[in-house]
């Protein structure tokens, strides 16, 4: 096999026979070369199914200004092989590896992207909205108060036991 744009040799195999319609297939990453009888290359590989799991809304409890969340990547799967990496990023920079990382996500709303791929170099994508919430527990209420003029109404209320006549 030779590289089409530079003319080197890439890789030698023998070839001992050749059956119509069998298929020579080189993974995505180019590591190895499979031989399927009768079946297409796109019959051959199935992609992996992302799934970066449900849409998680969290709080900045103590008001750092982020949050620790946890990726869910476990409804990932392949119907014809293992999945062999997971790779988690936000605006195409990676952020996390793995089936169920802990990510630290600043206040705001973040779209998150799982990429999977398998055994076969396939991939599948899938995307998560991450929403994390400003603390508020501690921010100023504003009470707004009548005029010291002005007479408050006030119902008593009824004490039990209590006799007012
Ligand atoms: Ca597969
Ligand atoms: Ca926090």
């Amino acid at each position: 096999m030779w590289d089409i744009t530079t003319g080197q040799q890439i890789h030698s195999f023998s070839v001992t026979s050749v059956v119509p319609f069998d298929t020579l297939v080189w993974t995505s990453d180019g590591s190895q070369l499979v031989y399927s009888a009768g079946q297409s290359p796109a019959a051959f590989v199935t992609p992996p199914i992302a799934s970066a799991g449900p849409n998680q809304t969290v709080t900045d409890d103590n008001g750092n200004g982020s949050e620790q969340v946890a990726l869910d990547g476990f409804g990932s799967s392949d119907p014809d092989g293992t999945i062999v990496s997971y790779s988690w990023s936000e605006n195409g920079v990676e952020i996390a590896a793995g089936v169920n990382p802990q990510v630290n996500l600043n206040v705001g709303v973040h779209t998150v992207t799982l990429t999977v791929t398998d055994d076969a170099g396939a991939t599948g994508i899938d995307e998560v909205v991450i929403t994390v919430n400003p603390n508020t527990t501690g921010a100023t209420i504003t009470i707004t108060v009548p005029p010291t003029d002005e007479t408050i109404l006030a119902t008593p209320t009824a004490m039990a036991g209590s006799d007012s006549h």
